[in-house]
This record gives structure tokens, C-alpha cells and sequence, in this order.
């Protein structure tokens, strides 16, 4: 996941007491003016590198995939934290600046020198406190964006939809291995789980996603609609799940409303009505009916789900 793997983000205070612990030790291998440039050149130097390493250790917004920056999105701010970063490479550009300038200051007169490397440290605390909220804005991302659930955008991915109660979780169960992840989103109380299965050696992802696709959209927040517009950039295919027989609790109707929903607001995704609960009512007209519960056509019905995601291989030696 791309976000993962970001490194913590240091606040402007350990920013601040790093670079200068380290060049109050650089500035004492040497002595007189030496030591003042050797303390200015290494407080820039440190202060600018951790600076732009917050930067460029995240991804290029660019660059990301629709299904990933519209879920960053839901969490944080993604304008904002851009921002952000682009503050905090500013500060990185300048603290090299600053260090270049009074480089050029020094006379090699070791009082002299003391007082600029000093104005030097001054002025390069100020531009690490302008960003200091920034790098906690950068830091709270971070930290929120880093337990997203692991969904690889790139796999062929079936999601998995349908009120609660009518078998969604009891399929995806039975059509993966234990290995399951359940990965919370942060913005739903209930967790979502991402199973994986093979067919002919390619791997596809299967969604559940319950608080998301199991009720009308008026009745999600805003951030559970953003998570569903996001989920828009992830489907292949939507397995919706009915259950004719009402045990579920919902009327057909109000189910068969969501799918019609749903179709319309993933537009070109293809939508796979499925009946679960064969084995109490077969009652409506759907794409496939199994019967989780008694192992009832659910290898048919992946199997339908797999041909709707259509997903072709790129050949490596095609052409060849
Ligand atoms: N009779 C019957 N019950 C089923 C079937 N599939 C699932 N169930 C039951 O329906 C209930 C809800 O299933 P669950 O998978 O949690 O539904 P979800 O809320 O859509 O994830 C559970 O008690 C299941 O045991 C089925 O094919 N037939
Ligand atoms: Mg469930």
C-alpha cells in the first residue's frame, strides 16, 4: 500500500534539536572560525536534507492512483497536505540557502564568525518554526493514512455489495483462504475485508465493504460517500447480493433500489445480480442464484464474477 511505508514526520523542535546537537558536535572536532563554518555548513546541510526527505518520501500526488487519492482524500485533505509539502520543501530550499549566505560571511576573524554562525542558527530556526505546522499537518496524515487497508488498485478486484444479512461476508469466506485481511478504514466503524483467490494464475482481490455498499446513499456521510466514490476507481465488477426469501430483513424491492443505485453511480462497471439463499426462495429474476449456506452453485457464481471482470493479462511475450 502506498502509503505505508512513509517514515514518521520529525516536529519542528526535533528538526531543530538534531541538526543543531549535531553541529554543536561538528563545530568540536575543530576550533576557532573553522569550527563556526563547520557548525553553520552542518546545520544547514542536516536541516535541509530532513526537510526534503519528508517531502520526497511521500508519493507524487500526480501520480497516484484515482482510487487511492480519492480515499486519502476522505481522510485528509489532500490540497491541503500538498500544501504542506510544498512548505516544507520550500523551508528545505531555504535552510541551503541560509547556509550558503553566511558562508559567504565569514572572515575567518573567530568572534566575527561566532556572531554570524549565530544569526545563521536564527534564521534557520525561524524558516523550521514558519513550517512547523505543516510538518504536524504532514505528521497527523501520516499517521492517519498509514492503516489504510491493504487494496492493491492494481489487481482485478470484485466488490462485493448488498443489504446486510443477505450472505455477502458468508460468500467472500467461502471463495477465499483464511488468509484474509480485515483492515479498518478509518472512517467507518466496521471493518472491510479484502480476501484474494486465484484463476489461472492471476491473483484477484474480492472487497466487502460493510457500512458502504449496503444502504442508500442518503443514508452515508460525507466521507462514506467520498469512500464510495473512491471504491468506483477500484471495482472491476459488483457482485450484488440479494436475498428473496427476507430473512435479511430489507423487502426485495428496497434491495433490487440499491443495485439500480449502485449501477448507475459506477457507471461502466458491470453489475452481477446474484440470489443467496436459494435453498429458502429463488423468488426474483437474477444473473445467478447459489446457496452459501449449502455450497450451491457459489463456485458458479465466482465464476461469473471472474468472466464479468474480464481482466486480460498483458502478455509479456506477445508479438514475439
Ligand atoms: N438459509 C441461508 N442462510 C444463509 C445463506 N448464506 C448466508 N446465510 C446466513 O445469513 C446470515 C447473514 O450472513 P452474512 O454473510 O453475515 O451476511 P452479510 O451481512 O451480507 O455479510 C448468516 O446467519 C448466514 O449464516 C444461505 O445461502 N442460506
Ligand atoms: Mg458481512
Amino acid at each position: 500500500m502506498i502509503f505505508e511505508h512513509l517514515p514518521t514526520t520529525p516536529t519542528s523542535e526535533e528538526l531543530i534539536d538534531t541538526a543543531f546537537s549535531r553541529a554543536a558536535r561538528a563545530g568540536r572536532a575543530k576550533s576557532g572560525a573553522e569550527a563556526q563554518q563547520s557548525m553553520l555548513q552542518t546545520a544547514s546541510n542536516v536541516l535541509s536534507d530532513n526537510l526534503g526527505n519528508v517531502a520526497t518520501e511521500w508519493p507524487d500526488f500526480r501520480e497516484v492512483d484515482p482510487f487511492y487519492y480519492e480515499l486519502a482524500d476522505a481522510i485528509v485533505d489532500v490540497d491541503e497536505l500538498r500544501q504542506s509539502l510544498s512548505e516544507i520543501q520550500w523551508a528545505s530550499r531555504k535552510t541551503k540557502e541560509i547556509g550558503r549566505e553566511y558562508q559567504g560571511k565569514l572572515t575567518g576573524d573567530p568572534d566575527t564568525d561566532r556572531k554570524f554562525r549565530k544569526q545563521g542558527f536564527a534564521r534557520l530556526a525561524d524558516v523550521v518554526e514558519e513550517v512547523d505546522e505543516d510538518l504536524a499537518r504532514v505528521g497527523e496524515a501520516r499517521n492517519d493514512l498509514r492503516d489504510l487497508p491493504d487494496i492493491d488498485a492494481a489487481e482485478p478486484t470484485i466488490v462485493v455489495a448488498g443489504y446486510p444479512n443477505v450472505g455477502k461476508s458468508s460468500f467472500v469466506n467461502a471463495v477465499t483462504n483464511a488468509s484474509n485481511e480485515i483492515a479498518e478504514y478509518p472512517f467507518t466503524t466496521k471493518g472491510v475485508r479484502v480476501g484474494h483467490f486465484e484463476r489461472e494464475r492471476i491473483r484477484y482481490q474480492i472487497v466487502d465493504t460493510p457500512g458502504l455498499l449496503d444502504r442508500p446513499a442518503d443514508e452515508r456521510n460525507d466521507i462514506e460517500n467520498q469512500a464510495v466514490s473512491a471504491l468506483t476507481h477500484l471495482a472491476d465488477a459488483i457482485l450484488f447480493v440479494v436475498d428473496a426469501s427476507g430473512y435479511c430483513g430489507y423487502p426485495l424491492d428496497a434491495q433490487l433500489q440499491l443495485r439500480d443505485d449502485l449501477a448507475e453511480q459506477f457507471g461502466d462497471v458491470p453489475v452481477l445480480t446474484v440470489a443467496n439463499k436459494s435453498d429458502l426462495s429463488t423468488d426474483v429474476d437474477a444473473d445467478a442464484y447459489m446457496s452459501v449456506e449449502n455450497d450451491e452453485n457459489v463456485s458458479e457464481v465466482l465464476d461469473a464474477a471472474v468472466e464479468a471482470v474480464g481482466y486480460e493479462p498483458e502478455l509479456p511475450f506477445d508479438g514475439e
